[in-house]
């Protein structure tokens, strides 16, 4: 294709007209532990991988250079940065803390301070200790006793250095694809185990909300969850609409009328009130990607282009998910402040990259406007890092900066200097997006 058509493509997406953000609006990046620092650690992803199951995981380096990473970071003007703890690093064994591992974590919020950079903590991204998977994972009793009890003492070593926390990364994405595809660790493919855990991630949250907030002076505790934009293709296809219908029922229904009310309603099952779940949240933290919507092809196919730009892991852009998304979640939790908390896109094209970022701050716009509170955007990623499935795969790289594996040596990519000049001026120019 060329260079004008597929220029063209985007036509419709890029914003015509400057975006303006507040100078306090919160400009950062966000990453997980285990894909950052990636390691021969305790846990079921580096199993699934010696299992052949996944690819490998060397880490890009964040584990010796995160303290420079921070200072990079803030020098492109991002000013937050979202980092997730390691479980096996911490808990290596049931019951047993590694002073050092904290000493890691707390050491490196204290870096991020010292380069004007705020430190977001999550505390659980998809990554298992050996012993809970071997264990029964988060179903069994004793290992949701077990996370909460790393909560409480993360919480009480971190407390004093970072006062922004994350229960969980994703958790209804966590249940999808570890418990209902099982295309993730532990790899149960089950309804009745998708819902029960559905509880139980909801019921961990409050209960961590809880702990956390009475640790931490004047903490935000957030949500993290991806936005899937469930609409059918051809909406006259009953089949199409029903799929969508119900996914979404369970994926955004359940999950937004528990932060909402407290009451937890899955499909077959009595009704649950869990009375601290009820807006137990400062913020709700907001991921969004790409067209998931159900079509002719199956989930993702659709968008609202005929011909719609796709990005190096062959998922559509959608940046009218975002702006959707954003105002739904604002009108089922009013009140609730939004944060974008992650947002970008796989690709070796840096081109695509800053056309990918100015749609979706023009989608982002267009969800302020319908009344959308959105506090801040993080970026995902700061460092090229493991993307799961598909590993450091050249197609997969979401990084504002990439490195060099051999020599680990970082360097900011042209969607990173894009990035900060936007930062810098507090202004989209779409003048300056190729
Ligand atoms: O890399 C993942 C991350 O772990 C969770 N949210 C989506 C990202 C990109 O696929």
């Amino acid at each position: 294709m060329s260079a004008a058509d597929e220029r063209a493509r985007w036509s419709t997406l890029l914003p015509q007209t400057p975006i303006r953000f507040a100078p306090d609006f919160a400009w950062g990046v966000a990453s997980s532990a285990f894909q950052a620092e990636g390691g021969d650690v305790p846990n079921d992803w580096v199993e699934a991988a010696r299992a052949g199951r996944v690819p490998p995981n060397p880490g890009n380096g964040f584990w010796t250079r995160g303290e420079e990473d921070l200072r990079l970071v803030a020098s492109l003007g991002l000013r937050h940065y979202r980092m997730s703890v390691e479980w096996s690093r911490v808990e290596p064994e049931r019951g047993r803390f590694d002073a050092s591992a904290l000493d890691h974590y707390r050491a490196l919020c204290d870096a991020a301070a010292a380069a004007g950079v705020t430190p977001w903590v999550n505390l659980f991204h998809f990554t298992h200790p050996r012993w809970v998977a071997e264990s029964g994972g988060l179903l069994a009793i004793a290992n949701r006793d077990a996370f909460l009890r790393y909560v409480e003492h993360v919480g009480r070593a971190l407390a004093p250095h970072a006062r922004h926390f994350h229960v969980s990364n994703e958790s209804m994405v966590y249940v999808l694809t570890a418990y209902l595809m099982g295309v993730n660790p532990p790899f149960v493919q089950d309804a009745t185990s998708a819902f029960t855990m559905t509880r139980h991630v909801l019921a961990l949250h409050a209960d961590a909300h809880r702990i956390l907030k009475a640790l931490v002076p004047q903490p935000t505790v957030a949500t993290i969850e991806v936005y899937l934009d469930a609409r059918p293709e051809d909406p006259a296809d009953a089949l199409q609409r029903q799929a969508a219908e119900r996914f979404d029922a369970w994926y955004h229904g359940t999950l937004l009328e528990a932060l909402a009310t407290g009451w937890i309603r899955l499909p077959g099952r009595e009704p649950e009130e869990i009375p601290h779940l009820r807006g137990a949240l400062d913020l709700y933290g907001f991921n969004y990607y790409n067209a998931t919507s159900f079509g002719a092809q199956g989930p993702g196919s659709w968008s609202d282009l005929a011909d719609p730009p796709v990005d190096g892991m062959r998922r559509r852009v959608f940046p009218g998910g975002l702006e959707d998304g954003l105002v739904r979640v604002a009108t089922a939790l009013p009140g609730v402040p939004l944060l974008v908390t992650e947002n970008g896109c796989p690709t070796d094209d840096e081109t695509f990259r800053i056309r990918y970022l100015a749609s979706h701050f023009a989608a982002l716009d267009r969800a302020r406007a319908r009344g959308a509170d959105v506090r801040g955007y993080f970026h995902w990623t700061a460092v090229d890092n493991y993307e799961w499935h598909e590993g450091f795969g050249a197609h997969a790289r979401f990084g504002l900066i990439g490195f060099d594996p051999a020599t680990q040596e970082r360097s900011v990519k042209r969607s990173g200097r894009w990035l900060a000049e936007v930062i810098s001026r507090s202004v989209l120019d779409p003048a300056g997006v190729p």
